[in-house]
């Protein structure tokens, strides 16, 4: 419940938000396979309620459990399971089940399906789920006690009763029917709404993998849990570990206060993990933004940095992957612009999603980011494959706001947040050689199209201008 399963060596979880199946599929086959990314997360795939205006956060609010939204249906989803794993990529789903769709401006409500419900009635017959299936409404006022976030109303949104045989079995029919249909596993959203007694029993009945579906014969799918924590609740992340992975919400904060310099600064990397107040690197499910603090939901207000802070970003992303906490599974947000904080993907006049396209030069249109096709964000991927298993040693606090370390003998990193040119003569760790840096360009024909670095016995003299990007990487790989 803890291992991604990823086919190989492979690094990362893409988090391709509102992206249709079919267009995950492609992206598979065409670069996430070639490029040694681990995995996908997708949008809630089961029926949602529709709501005007077709904002993304209707896909948090269920109607049953069928395959059909407004990324595809389930031939479709089938059909992205199968063709990304020929590519060499798993497929993680988001699962809402905390609760369901809350009542809408008119009765019934509409699901993506077709299916009608009756919320203020509590009554979803396409489940079917009926009154006696959720707790007594109620609305979360006090976070400082369990028992309210766990049995009360998020937002208003009826709350399911997972103590509840016949609620646990629909949630284990459908998380069994996504393991029949391929996945490698789930992110399970509103962890902190449930309790953790009735998430062990509903996970300890979910089937193992299969070989048939590309998989070591009965291991265990993956989880990683969502659950905010910033510390100043009563629910505990702590409490979900001994589950699977739970999200780091407090990393989220802190790589933007570093990055951003707001109480922090770079030498806050050096003793990156634990000491910082992260879980163990086992259980820790890292990230720079997520689709709801991206835009203001959830937690980490204006510390985050999303795609809108391009390059800081990007640097942030690239420490992500430089560093080995987190394990495989740092996940990497893949989102579409927006500016309204309630706009949904791009769409068409019947509120169709409109797939992305890709430009010459391998970035996304149609209103898509693609952060994961940015140039450093991919080359440190490679990174992190060719570094992995290998620990942090040679630190280097080299100025204010300008590090540099190693991953063992294998990789070498330096960064410069600050407004000063960084030139220093630092720990490399790496053998005797010039090496290309891969961010400022890349290794072609055995020349360097970048700034090159001379590693002998173990040191190597840097030089990254105030002016550039501020960010330099090398590995075994980009050797001359
Ligand atoms: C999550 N994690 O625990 C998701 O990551 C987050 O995106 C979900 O909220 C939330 N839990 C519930 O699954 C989003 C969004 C909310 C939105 C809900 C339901 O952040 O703003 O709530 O989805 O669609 C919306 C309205 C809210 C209203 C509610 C019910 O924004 O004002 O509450 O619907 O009608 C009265
Ligand atoms: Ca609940």
């Amino acid at each position: 419940q803890w291992d991604p399963h990823f086919i190989g060596n492979r690094q990362g979880i893409v988090h391709l938000f509102e992206w249709k199946w079919l267009d995950i599929a492609d992206e598979c086959e065409t670069f996430l396979g070639p490029n040694n990314f681990g995995g996908v997360q997708t949008s809630v795939a089961n029926e949602n309620v529709i709501i005007s205006g077709r904002p993304w956060y209707e896909r948090y609010q269920p109607m049953s459990f069928k395959l059909e939204t407004r990324s595809g249906n389930e031939k479709e989803f089938r059909e992205m399971v199968v063709r990304c794993r020929n590519a060499g990529i798993r497929i993680y789903v988001d699962v809402v089940v905390n609760h369901m769709a809350a009542s809408q401006p008119s009765t019934p409500a509409i699901g993506t399906a077709g299916s009608e419900a009756y919320p203020s009635d509590r009554w979803y017959p396409a489940v079917p789920f009926n009154k006696s299936d959720f707790n007594t409404a109620c609305s979360i006022e006090n976070y400082n006690d369990p028992k309210q976030v766990r049995d009360c109303e998020l937002a208003g949104l009826p709350d399911l009763d997972q103590g509840r045989k016949d609620v646990r079995d629909k949630i284990i029919e459908y998380l069994n029917h996504l393991i029949d249909l391929g996945v490698a596993g789930y992110r399970m959203d509103a962890c902190k709404h449930m309790w953790p007694k009735d998430l062990r029993v509903i996970y300890s009945r979910v089937k193992p993998l299969s070989k048939q579906n590309g998989f070591v014969q009965g291991s265990r799918p993956f989880f990683f849990q969502e659950v905010i924590d910033l510390g100043n609740e009563a629910v505990k992340r702590q409490e979900y570990i001994s589950l699977g992975t739970v999200t780091e919400f407090t990393y989220s904060t802190q790589i933007g206060m570093v990055f951003r310099k707001i109480e922090r600064d770079l030498s806050a990397l050096k003793n990156w993990g634990p000491p910082s107040g992260f879980l163990p690197s086992r259980y820790s499910f890292v990230f720079v933004c997520n689709h709801d603090n991206q835009r203001g939901h959830g937690s980490g207000g204006d510390m985050i940095l999303t795609y809108k802070d391009k390059d800081l970003f990007i640097k942030a992303s690239a420490f992500m992957l430089a560093h080995p906490h987190g394990g495989n599974h740092p996940r990497l947000m893949s989102s579409f612009y927006f500016d309204d904080p309630s706009q949904g993907p791009p769409q068409n006049s019947n509120g169709d999603i409109i797939s992305r396209e890709i430009e010459s030069n391998g970035t996304c249109s149609n209103g898509w980011v693609c952060e994961h096709r940015w140039p450093e964000i991919v080359k440190m991927v490679k990174f992190r494959a060719i570094t992995d298993k290998t620990v942090v040693i040679g630190f280097t606090n080299i100025a204010k706001n300008q590090i540099s370390f190693c991953r063992g003998r294998k990789g070498f990193v330096a960064i410069n947040n600050s407004d000063q040119p960084l030139s220093a003569t630092v720990n490399a760790c790496l053998p005797n050689g010039v090496y290309c840096d891969v961010i400022s360009g890349d290794k072609v024909d055995g020349k360097c199209t970048g700034t090159s670095v001379n590693v002998r016995a173990g040191k190597a003299h840097i030089e990254i201008p105030s002016s550039s990007f501020g960010f330099l990487a090398i590995h075994l790989e980009s050797r001359l």
